[in-house]
């Protein structure tokens, strides 16, 4: 297993479209192990392939408590999402730091592949149906800042530009 470089927004590559899966071979599986570690050692509830800029439809979830519950979705398409919705404070690995408010549906079905390659249906509410919906949009090249007011995004934009110059020149530097 290994891990991998997470892109920050504004990388344009985060607006990839991902294509679908082909098959569940052993470089999906790979990837597969590789997004789990990246995603539990950022700490994060889910990861799409986007983030990690390979562009085909998957992702990796873990909204349990103890983090050992790892979902893996492959080729997932929503098939309902309900029409009531919930305002909620979304974050993204790819927007460090950042958390603001987005509206979602409560609930969504699934029907995706699992890791071996066999379809499953999932019905979610609560914060996985969110995460669904976070990872979902990931796959076609959006991110939740999108859903933000212009001010806020441009605002979001020039900070993560800022923090990234700093790395930038600060690098190899520190103590
Ligand atoms: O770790 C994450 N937390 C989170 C919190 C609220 C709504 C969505 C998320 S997903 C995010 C991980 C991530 O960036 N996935 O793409
Ligand atoms: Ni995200």
């Amino acid at each position: 297993m290994a891990l991998r470089t997470i892109l920050s927004y504004p990388d344009p590559r985060l607006h990839t479209v991902a294509k679908p899966v082909q098959a569940v071979d052993a470089r999906i599986r790979t990837l597969i192990a590789d997004m789990l570690e990246t995603m539990y050692e950022a700490s994060g509830i889910g990861l799409a392939a986007t983030q990690i800029d390979v562009h085909e439809r998957l992702v990796v979830i873990d909204v349990s408590e103890e983090r050992n519950e790892p979902l893996v979705l492959i080729n997932p398409e929503i098939v309902w999402a309900s029409d009531e919705k919930v305002m909620n404070e979304e974050g993204c690995l790819s927007v460090p730091g950042i958390y603001d408010g987005v509206e979602r549906s409560t609930a969504v079905r699934v029907q995706a592949l699992d890791a071996d390659g066999n379809p499953q249906a999932i019905e979610a509410e609560g914060l996985l149906a969110i995460c669904i919906q976070h990872e979902l949009d990931h796959l076609l090249g959006k991110v939740f800042v999108e859903y933000l007011s212009t001010l806020k995004r441009n605002r979001i934009k020039t900070k993560l530009l800022k923090a990234q110059r700093d790395v930038q020149r600060e690098g190899g530097r520190s103590a």
